[in-house]
């Protein structure tokens, strides 16, 4: 009896070594995760690039789904501003590799739409404020005053001046023509800006001034008796008026204050619609240029320049600004 005990007792003890055995199996690798907090735009995608020595895939999990979205494999996508915290995890793989588990923070930024050309040293703004234009060299920009016996005095002076890609008008109002507006059933006016683009006056339009252009810029500048901001249609003229661009496509922006007015005109966004007509005229460093205003509506209120009544066809037409890129 005694030996069978004594049996036992070695069995057992066989019986525990090889379990000892088992537990000391190699241990697992830590899983490791390596990646860095992100920043993207709304409405963009970026990638976080993260990796791991884990035989595990990651996968991936978003706090804030209003601020960031994540893929399966990473992608994050701005949704809104702000931040929020994506959490990467790896399972366990037995026997070979722990759990890992990290957290990165994902910055939004909002995607501001590109800033409108910034006005250089040399620039305009078109703010209101026309101090700007007094600050221009003299002979860097053309410029017409209201002939005493042109048949208008609504307008008394125009400016051209064309700097890094953007041409710019200048207009002065008469005061008391302006304060007529009251007396207006439409209390409406609107302008056109009139371009030449190619440097010859054959092919175009040949009313109201001495020389033809091919470009009109055509929108409504006062309303209700008020200055409002300026936005126009663009038109080409190829037998009669074709529409080349509608309003609201930033070729033109412009503002009025007191009794004067200021316009910006985007050569690169003409140029780019210019391109695309049946007759691409694109505008070069020099062009020639006038504004005809309509009051009330579409009456004829100025052009300008506009000449002595007496002289060329009497008509009171004069001969566009030349005016060349700074
Ligand atoms: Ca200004
Ligand atoms: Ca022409």
């Amino acid at each position: 009896m005694k030996k069978i005990l004594t049996l036992l007792a070695v069995a057992a003890m066989f019986g525990f070594v090889s379990c000892k055995e088992k537990e000391t199996d190699p241990v697992p690798t830590t899983a490791t995760i390596t990646a860095n907090d992100v920043t993207v735009d709304v409405g963009k995608t970026v990638s976080i690039g993260a990796t791991t020595n884990s035989s595990a895939a990651i996968s991936y999990a978003c706090d804030n789904a209003a601020v960031a979205t994540v893929t399966a494999s990473g992608e994050v996508t701005g949704v809104a501003a702000g931040s929020a915290n994506i959490t990467l995890k790896v399972a366990e793989v037995a026997g070979k590799f722990t759990a890992a588990e990290k957290t990165i923070k994902v910055t939004v930024n909002e995607d501001l739409p590109p800033t409108p050309p910034t006005p250089t040293a040399k620039g305009i703004t078109i703010d209101g404020d026309f101090s700007d234009w007094s600050e221009l060299e003299d002979g860097t920009y053309a410029r017409a005053a209201c002939d005493p016996n042109a048949p208008w005095e609504s307008v008394q002076e125009i400016r051209c001046y064309a700097a890094d890609d953007m041409v710019y008008y200048y207009i002065k109002f008469d005061e008391e023509s302006l304060a007529e507006v009251a007396d207006w059933a439409t209390k409406e006016a609107h302008l056109r800006l009139c371009i030449n683009t190619d440097d010859e006056f054959e092919s175009g339009y040949a009313n109201y001034f001495l020389e033809a252009y091919d470009f009109i810029v055509e929108g409504c500048f006062l309303s209700d008796g008020a200055f409002i901001e300026f936005d126009g249609t663009l038109h080409q003229r190829i037998g009669s008026w074709v529409s080349l661009l509608e309003p609201g496509n930033d070729l033109v922006y412009g503002v009025g204050n007191g009794s004067e007015y200021e316009i910006s005109f985007n050569r690169t966004i003409f140029n780019q619609v210019a391109y695309t007509s049946t007759v691409p005229m694109p505008m070069e460093d020099h062009f020639q240029t006038g504004i005809r205003f309509y009051c009330n509506g579409w009456d004829e209120w100025s052009n300008m320049p506009n000449c002595d009544m007496d002289e060329e066809q009497g008509n009171g037409w004069g001969y566009l600004l030349r005016v060349t890129f700074n």
